[in-house]
C-alpha cells in the first residue's frame, strides 16, 4: 500500500552489514548486529508458548532476525535493504531500502532450495496426507487450494517442531494480526456491502475446509488442530504471502514475502531457469519508499477482493468493480466483458463500457441478445448503437438503481461501524472496524460520483 510519509516510521530490522549482489553469500548465519525490539509488551505465557512463540493476534511480531537469517541461507539483498513499520506496534511491515535504487536493480534474490512450494511439501510430507488431499481436491477451487493446503501443513509442521528447525526465524517474522476475510467475524460481514461480504465469507469457508481436512492427517497433533488461533495464523500466512510459480504451483519465498501489493507497483517478481526468485525494480525507487509488487492483476480494480484476501485497502486505485452480479453467466456474458476486472466504476464516476453492454444485453430477448452479441464480437458498432438508441434510457435507469442501492447499503454499514467506534468497542471486540470503514468509504466515493453522473444524464 502506498505509505503516507507523515506517519512515524519505525525501522524494525536491517542487515547488519550490506550484503551486495556481487559478493557470495556468507556461509553461516551472522549474529544480528542491531537488536531492535518492537514496543509491544511481552504477553503472558499461554498454551502456544509450548511451540516456542505465540501466534496470538496480540502477540508481538518478531522481525529482528529474519534478514540476517535469510542472508545466512543464501538470500541476497541489495545495499540498504530493510524492513520498516508504518504503525507503532509493528504489525504492518514493509520492505524498502535506505538508498536510492535505479530502475532494473535487483532487490532480493531467494535461492530455489530455500523456497517452499506445494509440490515440495507434498513430497516431504508423503502418503500420510493423501486422505486429506482427497477432501481438498474435491473442493470447488481445488487448483488453488491444493498447493496452499500443502504449504499450510508445512507451516503447521515447522511450527510444531519449533526451535532449531531451518525455517524457525522466518516463522517468527510472520504477521499475527490479519484483517483478511478468514479473520473476519460475523460482525464484520454484517458491516460490508453484499459483494465484499460474500468474498470475505468465501475465504472463511476455505479456512474451514482446510481445518476439517486436518483431521485426516495423522501427524498433526490435537493441540495444533484444535487451536483456532494457530490454524488461522498458518492459513492466513499462506494465503496472504504465497506467490504463484511459473509451473502453476504456489510458493512461500522467505524475504520475498515482505513486499506489499500495489496496482501501480515499483517492482516485479522474476524467476530464473534455476527457479531462483528475484525481485527487481521496475522504475527508480527512492530511499525509504515502500517497494511494492502487483500480487495479481485482477486485484487492481477490486478493493473488495483485495480486502477479503489480503486484508488491505489501496486508496490509490483508480477504479472499483461495479459489483453487478449475474447468477448464471454464459459465454456470451464473458464475451461482453463480464469480469470483475472489466466491469468498473472509475474515480471520475464514469462506468466502463462492459457494464453498459452487459446491462443492456440482460434486458434483451433471446434473438436480440444473439444479434447484440454478434455485433459486439464482430466489432460492428452500427447495430449496437441502434440497441442503445432503443434501450439506453431503460439501461441508464437500471444502472442508476443499482448504484443508488449500493451507496445506501454502504451508508447503512457505516452507521453501524461508526457506532462501534464511538463506543470504543473497536479496540478489543472489533479491531477491524477502522479498516472496514475505510473500505466502505473508498468504494462509496466512486459510486457516489457515478450516481451524480447518472442523475445528470
Ligand atoms: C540460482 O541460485 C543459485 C544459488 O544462489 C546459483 O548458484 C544459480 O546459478 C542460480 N541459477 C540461475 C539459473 O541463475
Ligand atoms: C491489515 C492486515 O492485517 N492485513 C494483513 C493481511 O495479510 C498480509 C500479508 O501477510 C499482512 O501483511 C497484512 O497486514
Amino acid at each position: 500500500m502506498t505509505r503516507r510519509r507523515s506517519r512515524s516510521i519505525v525501522l524494525l530490522a536491517a542487515a547488519g552489514r550490506a550484503s551486495s549482489f556481487a559478493l557470495p553469500p556468507p556461509s553461516r548465519p551472522r549474529a544480528a548486529c542491531l537488536p531492535l525490539t518492537t514496543s509491544l509488551q511481552e504477553t503472558g505465557v499461554d498454551l502456544q508458548s509450548l511451540f516456542g512463540f505465540s501466534v496470538r493476534e496480540d502477540a508481538p511480531r518478531d522481525i529482528s532476525t529474519v534478514i540476517d537469517w535469510a542472508a545466512g541461507m543464501g538470500v541476497q539483498t541489495c545495499d540498504g535493504f530493510a524492513l520498516y513499520s508504518a504503525d507503532e506496534d509493528g504489525k504492518d511491515v514493509y520492505a524498502a531500502t535506505s538508498r536510492d535504487l535505479p530502475e532494473g536493480s535487483p532487490v532480493v534474490c531467494v535461492p530455489a532450495d530455500l523456497i517452499l512450494t506445494g509440490m515440495k511439501a507434498r513430497e516431504e510430507l508423503g502418503a500420510a496426507t493423501y486422505e486429506a488431499e482427497e477432501d481438498i481436491a474435491s473442493s470447488p477451487d481445488a487448483l488453488d487450494n491444493l498447493p496452499q493446503f500443502y504449504l499450510f501443513l508445512k507451516i503447521l509442521m515447522e511450527y510444531d517442531l519449533g526451535e532449531g528447525r531451518m525455517y524457525y526465524e522466518w516463522l517468527k517474522s510472520l504477521p499475527k494480526f490479519f484483517s483478511n476475510g478468514s479473520s473476519m467475524t460475523e460482525f464484520c460481514f454484517g458491516c460490508l456491502p453484499p459483494y465484499a461480504a460474500e468474498v470475505s465469507l468465501r475465504e472463511k469457508q476455505r479456512l474451514k475446509l482446510f481445518v476439517e481436512a486436518l483431521e485426516r492427517v495423522p501427524f498433526v497433533s490435537d493441540v495444533l488442530m484444535k487451536s483456532d488461533e494457530i490454524t488461522k495464523w498458518a492459513f492466513s500466512s499462506v494465503n496472504t504471502r504465497c506467490h504463484p510459480t511459473p509451473d502453476g504451483d504456489r510458493c512461500l519465498a522467505p524475504l520475498a514475502d515482505f513486499f506489499d501489493h500495489s496496482s501501480d507497483p515499483n517492482a516485479y517478481l522474476y524467476w530464473d531457469e534455476g527457479m531462483n526468485l528475484s525481485v527487481y525494480t521496475s522504475r527508480d525507487v527512492g530511499a525509504g519508499e515502500a517497494i511494492t509488487i502487483c500480487y495479481d492483476p485482477s486485484l487492481m480494480y477490486n478493493p473488495s477482493d483485495l480486502l477479503a484476501r489480503y486484508g488491505c485497502i489501496e486508496e490509490t486505485a483508480q477504479a472499483t468493480f461495479a459489483k453487478y452480479k449475474i447468477d448464471d453467466p454464459t459465454q456470451e456474458h464473458y464475451d461482453l466483458g463480464y469480469d470483475p476486472s472489466r466491469m468498473l466504476v472509475y474515480k471520475s464516476g464514469d462506468v466502463s463500457q462492459e457494464v453498459w453492454d452487459v446491462l443492456l444485453y440482460e434486458d434483451l430477448g433471446k434473438e436480440d441478445r444473439a444479434a447484440f452479441h454478434q455485433a459486439h464480437v464482430t466489432g460492428d458498432e452500427g447495430p449496437k448503437q441502434q440497441y442503445y438508441g432503443a434501450y439506453g434510457a431503460q439501461v441508464t435507469d437500471k444502472l442508476r438503481r443499482h448504484v443508488a442501492f449500493l451507496v445506501n447499503e454502504l451508508d447503512e454499514c457505516n452507521i453501524g461501524l461508526e457506532m462501534q467506534l464511538s463506543m470504543g468497542w473497536d479496540k478489543h471486540r472489533h479491531p477491524r472496524t477502522p479498516l472496514l470503514i475505510r473500505h466502505n468509504n473508498f468504494v462509496r466515493s466512486m459510486f457516489e460520483k457515478a450516481l451524480e453522473n447518472l442523475d445528470a444524464m
